[in-house]
């Protein structure tokens, strides 16, 4: 009974899905939570709270250890690890990892007596990772993009202007600020190369899903950039594992979880991607024609292109789609986060939020709206602390009204700021945490005026790793992967409702108008 294995190192959590491929079924789902599972790391949401500057760091030894427990929990239960053939996993998409040369020897011969942990931390050179969350490098930005000659040179090369969260942009803020750190590092690892080099047991290369998402990798190229290289940090192309396709086959798992977890030492490691690469694979949606929208830490809409399409603005990307091809991706910075600050602000639960919210509220919400940035936004790019409200008579804001603002804001967002896309979905393929919230899904369907479909697999990441490993390992064809396990589930599809396309289009002009009103610099 041959099985495959996929991995999820996310924000929030590291997850696992296992694949019986005979039978073409899920056999089992396994996630070890940052805030309740390792609560000792005090990063509830999976970072370290209160960073300065708008720097947002993880401790990259809490991956590790949820990476163990992960595996403790499979090896427990009825999974038989032995019957592992292939094994793929999807990272949080930009944060980096750096280690010294002395990595590459012990991971290559990790003791099974010891912990991961307790192996790795001493080559870390930056005791901490700035995530996707992190803002600080504006300044770093700006230097890349004039040391290029402006923002349509480093995006026709890396798909994106200098974005702040970008890995390029993070690692040349690094190595501006902590000289004898920089010097000390002999290997710079993104989430999902530093997690795959574990599992491999050897330090692996950066695919190409991921490593477009890092403002270094030429596109057109699939290599290095060597201007951009240049214009981040000094001595960096030595300091970078290769890219490549991110259906190479690396080797075999690492005797660690062989010696302790019972797998097979002949499973293979395919390299892993980034969470929204994967998750374009795990929503069947890896050829062009489908639109995904993933509601997870953060809000992301993305979809497969046959050709890289760049967004003038510049909040859009490009990154690799694992299965051939490129993908746009737009991300939303107050994605889960601000949901929960509504949710726990007005005291309710996630189902209040549709019986005591959505149900109790009109479709566009009599006018009254909200531009959603409780923290400041990456799309569009705003700095901000708290909600803007539009509309509303004055003193009055009842709970109800204020979650359906809430959402409404957000998707309007969403629509407004992916027409440069120039994709006209049928259907809105719907994932990540909040898509199993049918008030949610019934909003997303009504402000886009399409069905919103929803999988029957919640991590549509994990799912995505563990197809593209059966895809590369066992040679299954990508339609069988998707006909088995990309099939909305049945009775969750979401219709929307009639008479809303005229309500939402004088909402959405009231959104612009209001956006444009309270952030006046922004670009047209
Ligand atoms: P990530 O992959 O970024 O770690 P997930 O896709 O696992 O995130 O989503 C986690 C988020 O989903 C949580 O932060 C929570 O806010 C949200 N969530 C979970 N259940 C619900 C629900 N029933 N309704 C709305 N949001 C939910
Ligand atoms: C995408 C992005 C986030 C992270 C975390 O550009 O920054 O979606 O991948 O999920």
């Amino acid at each position: 009974m041959p099985l495959v294995l996929g991995l999820d190192s996310s924000t929030q959590s590291v997850s696992a899905v296992v694949l019986d491929t005979d039978s073409d079924s899920i056999i089992h789902e396994e996630s070890v939570s940052f805030g309740a599972d390792l609560p000792d790391y005090c990063q509830p949401s999976g970072f370290i709270p209160g960073g300065e500057n708008g720097e947002v760091h993880s401790d990259p030894m809490m991956w590790l250890d949820a990476l163990e427990l992960v595996f403790s929990r499979l090896a427990q239960s009825s999974v038989e690890m032995s019957d592992i053939v292939a094994v793929s996993g999807s990272g949080q998409q930009h944060g980096s990892v750096y280690l010294d040369e002395g990595f590459i020897d012990t991971v290559g011969n990790l003791d099974p007596r010891e912990t991961l942990k307790g192996q790795i931390l001493s080559h870390l050179t930056r005791q901490t990772a700035p995530i996707w969350m992190d803002s600080s490098t504006t300044v770093e930005c700006g230097e890349i993009t004039r040391a290029l000659g402006g923002d349509t040179e480093v995006c026709s090369r890396s798909g994106s202007i200098a974005i702040e969260r970008f890995t390029g942009p993070q690692i040349r803020r690094f190595a501006k600020t902590s000289y004898d750190g920089w010097e000390l590092t002999g290997v710079v690892h993104l989430v999902s190369s530093f997690m795959a080099s574990v599992v491999a047991g050897k330090s692996v290369a950066i695919d190409h899903g991921d490593g477009a998402g890092m403002n270094l990798l030429n596109l057109a190229s699939g290599c290095w950039d060597n201007e951009l290289l240049e214009a981040t940090a000094p001595g960096l192309r030595a300091k970078l594992p290769s890219p490549e396709p991110s259906a190479t086959v690396v080797g075999n798992v690492s005797q660690f979880f062989v010696e302790n977890h019972g797998m097979d030492p002949n499973c293979k490691v395919v390299l892993f991607s980034g969470d929204n690469p994967c998750s374009l694979v795990g929503m069947g949606a890896s050829k062009p024609g489908k639109v995904v929208i993933s509601l997870g830490t953060s809000d992301t809409l993305f979809a497969a292109m046959p050709e890289p399409r760049t967004d003038p603005n510049g909040f859009g990307h490009v990154f690799g789609n694992p299965m051939g091809g490129f993908m746009s991706l737009i991300c939303f910075l107050n994605g889960s986060l601000a949901r929960e600050r509504v949710k726990h602000s007005l005291g309710l639960s996630w189902s209040d939020f549709d019986r005591e919210g959505l149900a109790q509220t009109p479709i566009g919400n009599l006018g009254r709206g909200m531009l959603p940035f409780f923290g400041s936004e990456i799309t569009p790019r705003v700095t901000s602390s708290e909600a803007v409200y539009f509309g509303w008579p004055e003193g009055e804001r009842e709970p109800a009204a204020v979650v359906r603002a809430l959402l409404e804001g957000q998707f309007l967002n969403m629509k407004v700021s992916s027409r440069w896309l120039g994709v006209s979905p049928e259907t809105i393929y719907l994932t990540g945490g909040a898509s199993k919230n049918t008030g949610i899904a019934q909003t997303v369907a009504d402000v886009f005026g399409v069905p919103v479909s929803r999988l029957s697999v919640p991590g549509s990441a994990a799912l995505g790793a563990a197809m593209r490993a059966a895809n590369a390992v066992c040679g299954i064809p990508l339609d069988s992967l998707e006909a088995s396990f990309c099939q909305p589930d049945s009775g969750s599809t979401v219709q929307p409702r009639d008479g809303t396309r005229e309500i939402y289009e004088e909402l959405e002009q009231k959104w612009v108008s209001a956006l444009h009103e309270a952030f006046p610099l922004l670009k047209d």
